[in-house]
């Protein structure tokens, strides 16, 4: 113990590799009161070891000798109310042991009480996993250092806490960045299931009581003999966490698996189909949460096949559900492709142009799963007018912990201060006040289900989601599905603490970056509520404006070389705005009164529409990028400083990613400008967009061994052309001379790194070798790589300090690899302070 701390005060932090994540119970020092707090025994009210009771007491036992090194008995049953004791159960158990108690309080499902005084504790749950989040509470206290005395209970604010996860039965995941899948390989369930085991701790921390375990693009091999009970598997190592298993259904198996002839819902064949694999699927897990369905979207089959609608479809599995208590997760994203050149179509309408009609139509125990805006997980988004118009139907939100669209884990964005934007929204549903967090949790329908789902994707990477501080996100969403009304900085801050420690250095440090990164991707984005921006038919990862528009999907922004944005009003447009309620409709409507980072959501204007702070549109967008892109640069240095304070293991791991993303931020900054200064003709007012004094281009470079190459995307390249090696076994080398003036710079190197491939570079200045590195990022970040020269593959490296002289030779030599031939963009020399 005391070691520990010796080598912790002399910054020697031992390594981690992520897995506890925000559980790690680090060792703290325990002063005279805090070992006048600690209790001496744990006493479970249930001795059965596969109980959330005796899980809760275990990992009390725990926390107490991780944290504090002290070695508290379980003892089982007995209850010693009156002595230096935590007590774990439910209200019913201890009463039972410990006689009536009139001190606590009433509780709802799974709420619990904590009451601390002095080194007598209890935690009470009105259910077992209730008693088990409560412990989590308590340890989370004191892994905080946090010893004060509580008396309180706390309920969720809805029963649906899920998270689903999109992985397939190969093993890879969909959109996801944090490795293959922990629960399936080669069309089977795993035969190791520790980290599913892990996955239940982490999860059953924030309060969360059922994943679906596969994609929502499902296959129907799920429900094959084998896979059932390894779904029984997988459900038994969630089940002391107080977790259920879900699944995701595709619509046609009784056709494609069954063999029948039909997957018309209301066929009597295919309604048998169903109550059968559903009967055999509780035979297997007698918990099972229910089910997730994604039908007639984007190529899943559905109910609309055979002229049916999606409430009969949905209806199919709520009654094949009903006699065990399941309930059907119906999801509300499906859309059809849609013809741009009609200027009243929208993507946007469909969840309620669908659905609306249907209200009152489904069983009760359907649940309609709606992502938080009418389109995809953008960066910027109105809330899903669906919430709106769904009187007579339980509802979930939908969010997305993977960050998709959002940097895929690879740059540093922290989602709840945008989740707060949906969640806050007053829709005015009557004119009364109406927030989207008081429709879906069903307080106002008053709705017996409702709830949250997030799309989380974890991976057998250590780190899980691929990325240390993108864990943060999955705390705060089992936060926010507990209580939509947390604050997203305090729950930023509990999630440090207990994942970096209590240092105020690194609290205030990691605050800062956290609440800065969303809006500095926002800027260096999409602004004005265009979307992202990225390139929608590809990985959706890097920039690529032109993708949104002239093909079906719909995620339009309508940009041609005089205006931007979709007209979304009645008056003129696809009429999306009056899906609204009268109130809301009529602010997104005019647009002087439509929220200006929603501006292009709602209209298309012109680049020189002005706005509020008198800029012109096209002028903010080019100053956003700048402003956006120069934050992130600030991350890398932001973190250097916390050196010493965090386990190196986890400090270069971060850096890296964030080194990564202050590069790519420039990528994104002068793609998104680069494509619109070409679009509209009109220049940066400050000069900056297409003006790089400090570059010189890969392709002005004296070439041996190396050819020019014209990128597509053209704005993804400094001046549209790279070079790459004459062929994949050339070694290429790039001189040239330097003109800029004797001193320190940063040497930046702007090139492309895609998968398939590791060339090597060396950049030499007058022939002694300054760097080297290696093309090798597709092994080292988590977004998708890709299999071009294109937005997500370019990337840069920056050699700092760099001593140069007027006339000095710069070289750098590209060995190809594989099917990449070491493409170069350019090199930027930076004195102190400029970015570029
Ligand atoms: O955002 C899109 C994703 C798809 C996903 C789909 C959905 C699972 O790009 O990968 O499919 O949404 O939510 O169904």
């Amino acid at each position: 113990m005391r070691s520990l701390f010796f080598l912790a005060s002399l910054g020697l932090v031992a390594a981690e590799n992520g897995l506890d994540g925000w559980l790690r119970y680090a060792p703290l020092p325990c002063s005279h009161q805090c070992q006048s707090k600690l209790p001496a025994s744990i006493v479970v009210l249930n001795a059965t070891e596969t109980s959330p009771v005796y899980v809760a007491g275990a990992e009390i036992q725990n926390g107490l000798n991780r944290i504090y090194g002290s070695h508290a008995k379980i003892s089982q049953n007995q209850c010693k109310t009156s002595s230096s004791a935590v007590v774990v159960g439910t209200v019913e158990q201890y009463r039972k042991a410990c006689g009536s108690s009139n001190d606590i309080p009433e509780l709802e499902e799974d709420g619990f009480w904590l009451n601390t005084e002095g080194q007598k504790i209890r935690i009470l749950g009105s259910t077992e996993r209730g008693a088990l989040y409560g412990a989590f509470e308590y340890l989370s206290m004191l892994a905080q250092g946090n010893f004060s005395a509580v008396s309180y209970a706390t309920n969720p604010s809805a029963p649906i806490r899920w998270v689903n996860q999109w992985d397939n039965m190969d093993g890879r995941i969909e959109r996801g960045y944090g490795g293959p899948s922990i629960f399936f390989r080669n069309g089977a369930i795993v035969d190791d299931l520790t980290r599913v085991k892990q996955y239940a701790r982490l999860l059953a921390s924030i309060r969360i009581n059922a994943v679906v375990v596969n994609n929502v693009n499902a296959n129907a091999t799920l429900l094959t003999p084998e896979n059932l009970k390894g779904l029984g598997r997988i459900a038994d190592v969630f089940r002391p966490y107080g977790i259920k298993v879900g699944i995701s259904l595709n619509f046609a198996s009784p056709k494609d698996l069954g063999g029948l002839n039909t997957f018309d819902p209301l066929d009597p064949s295919v309604v048998s189909w169903w109550s059968n694999i559903t009967q055999q699927l509780y035979q297997n897990v007698p918990d099972m949460a229910g089910y997730l369905v994604k039908a007639n979207s984007e190529g899943q089959p559905g109910p609309q096949e055979y002229n049916r609608t999606l409430a009969e479809g949905a209806n199919l599995f709520a009654k094949a559900l009903q006699p065990y208590g399941g309930i059907v997760m119906f999801r509300a994203f499906v859309y059809n492709q849609l013809n741009e050149s009609n200027w009243k179509e929208d993507r946007a309408n469909a969840a309620v142009d669908f659905f609306k009609e249907l209200d009152g139509e489904f069983d009760e125990n359907v649940v309609v799963q709606i992502k938080y805006g009418p389109i995809d997980f953008q960066v910027r988004e109105p809330a899903s007018p669906l919430f709106a118009n769904l009187f007579n139907t339980s509802t979930a939100i939908e969010l997305q912990v993977t960050q998709e669209y959002l940097g895929q884990q690879s740059h540093l964005v922290y989602l709840p201060p945008l989740w707060k934007t949906i969640l806050d929204s007053d829709l005015r549903i009557d004119g009364k006040h109406s927030l989207v967090r008081d429709v879906y949790t069903g307080k106002h329908f008053k709705r017996k289900l409702g709830g949250s789902a997030a799309v989380v994707n974890v991976g057998t990477n250590t780190t899980w989601l691929g990325s240390h501080l993108s864990m943060s996100n999955l705390y705060a969403y089992g936060r926010l599905a507990w209580n939509p009304a947390d604050d997203a900085q305090d729950m930023l801050q509990d999630w440090i603490r207990l994942t970096f420690g209590l240092d105020r250095q690194v609290l205030n440090t990691i605050t800062k970056m956290s609440m800065q990164s969303w809006p500095a991707y926002e800027g260096y984005s999409g602004n004005l509520g265009i979307q992202t921006l990225t390139d929608i038919l590809y990985t959706h990862y890097g920039p690529n404006p032109a993708s949104q528009d002239n093909n079906g999907w719909g995620q339009w922004t309508r940009a041609d070389h005089t205006g931007i944005g979709m007209d979304r009003t009645v008056k003129n447009g696809t009429g999306f705005s009056g899906q609204y309620p009268a109130e809301v409709a009529a602010l997104y409507e005019n647009i002087d009164t439509t929220p200006e980072d929603l501006l292009l959501w709602f209209h298309h204007v012109d680049y020189t529409h002005r706005l509020h702070s008198g800029k012109t549109v096209i002028q903010h967008f080019y100053d956003a990028h700048y402003t956006g892109a120069a934050t992130a640069q600030t991350f890398p240095t932001q973190w250097q400083s916390l050196k010493g304070k965090i386990d190196d293991e986890r400090f270069n791991h971060v850096l890296r990613r964030l080194d990564y993303q202050a590069g790519h931020s420039i990528i994104w900054r002068d793609a998104i400008n680069t494509f619109y200064y070409n679009l509209s003709g009109i220049p940066d007012t400050a000069k900056r967009v297409d003006h790089h004094p400090w570059r010189i281009e890969a392709e002005s470079m004296k070439l041996d061994g190396y050819k020019t190459y014209t990128v597509s995307p053209f704005e993804v390249s400094s001046g549209s052309v790279a070079i790459v090696t004459a062929s994949n076994s050339t070694v290429g080398s790039a001189t040239t001379r330097i003109n800029f003036a004797s001193g320190t710079y940063d040497l930046a190197v702007n090139y492309y790194d895609f998968y398939g491939g590791q060339s090597q570079w060396q950049v030499y200045l007058n022939d002694k070798k300054i760097g080297e590195w290696v093309g090798n990022s597709e092994d080292v970040y988590s977004h998708t790589p890709s299999i071009y020269l294109d937005g997500h593959s370019a990337i840069r490296v920056t050699f700092r300090g760099v001593k140069v002289k007027k006339g000095d030779m710069l070289k750098i030599v590209g060995k190809p690899d594989g099917v990449e031939p070491a493409p170069l963009d350019y090199v930027s020399f930076l004195p102190d302070g400029v970015v570029d």
